[in-house]
C-alpha cells in the first residue's frame, strides 16, 4: 500500500499571502502568525510575497491571479469576516470560501483558506493569537503540508524542490 502524506520540511519556492485590510487589527495578527509559522518552519522571509486586498470578498481574484502566475508553490488567504458587523455576512463568507476553493482547483496550486468566519469580534481575536491559537499560523502549516503532499503525488506537476536536491546538484 502506498500512503501519501505531506510533512513539514521546508519546500523551496515562493509563497504568496493574500490578506484583507477589512478588520485589519485581526488580519494583521493573522499575517504575523502566518509569517512566523512559515519562517520558523524554514521558509526564508525573502521567499514570501504579500498582497493586500480591500476585503475578504476580493481575496479569490487576487489569489487566483497569483496562483496562475507560476511564481508560487502555494497561496495563503487571510481575512476576517464577523457576523455581528454585517447583514451580508453569509454572502461575503460563502463567496469568499467558494472562490478560494475554486482558485486552487483551477490552478492546481494549494490555495489555503485562512479566513476567520466568526460570530463576534472577541471570537475573531481569540483565533488570531489569543485563546484559540492563530489561524494564520495554522494556514502556514497547511500550505507547507499541501506543497509537500502534492510534490509526492505528482512530482512532475508540483515538484516541491528541496534544499537536499539543491545540495546534490539536482537543481540549479
Ligand atoms: N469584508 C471582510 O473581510 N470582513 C467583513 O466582516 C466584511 N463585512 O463585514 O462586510 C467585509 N466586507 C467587505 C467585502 O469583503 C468587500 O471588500 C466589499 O463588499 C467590496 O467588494
Amino acid at each position: 500500500m502506498t500512503i501519501f502524506a505531506g510533512d513539514f520540511s521546508p519546500p523551496l519556492g515562493r509563497f504568496a499571502i493574500v490578506v484583507a485590510r477589512f478588520n485589519s487589527l485581526v488580519t494583521e495578527a493573522l499575517l504575523a502568525g502566518c509569517r512566523d509559522g512559515l519562517v520558523r518552519h524554514g521558509v526564508p522571509d525573502e521567499n514570501l510575497d504579500v498582497a493586500w486586498v480591500p476585503g475578504s470578498f476580493e481575496i479569490p481574484l487576487v489569489a487566483r491571479r497569483l496562483a496562475e502566475s507560476g511564481r508560487y508553490v502555494a497561496v495563503i488567504c487571510l481575512g476576517c469576516i464577523i457576523r455581528g458587523e454585517t447583514g451580508h455576512y453569509d454572502h461575503v463568507a460563502g463567496q469568499t470560501s467558494a472562490g478560494i476553493l475554486q482558485a486552487g482547483l483551477a490552478t492546481g496550486i494549494p490555495v489555503i483558506f485562512g479566513v476567520l468566519t466568526t460570530e463576534s469580534v472577541e471570537q475573531a481575536f481569540d483565533r488570531a493569537g489569543l485563546k484559540a491559537g492563530n489561524k494564520g499560523a495554522e494556514a502556514a502549516l497547511s500550505a507547507i503540508e499541501m506543497v509537500n503532499l502534492l510534490g509526492k503525488i505528482s512530482p512532475a506537476v508540483n515538484p516541491a524542490p528541496r534544499r537536499d536536491d539543491l545540495n546534490q546538484g539536482k537543481l540549479t
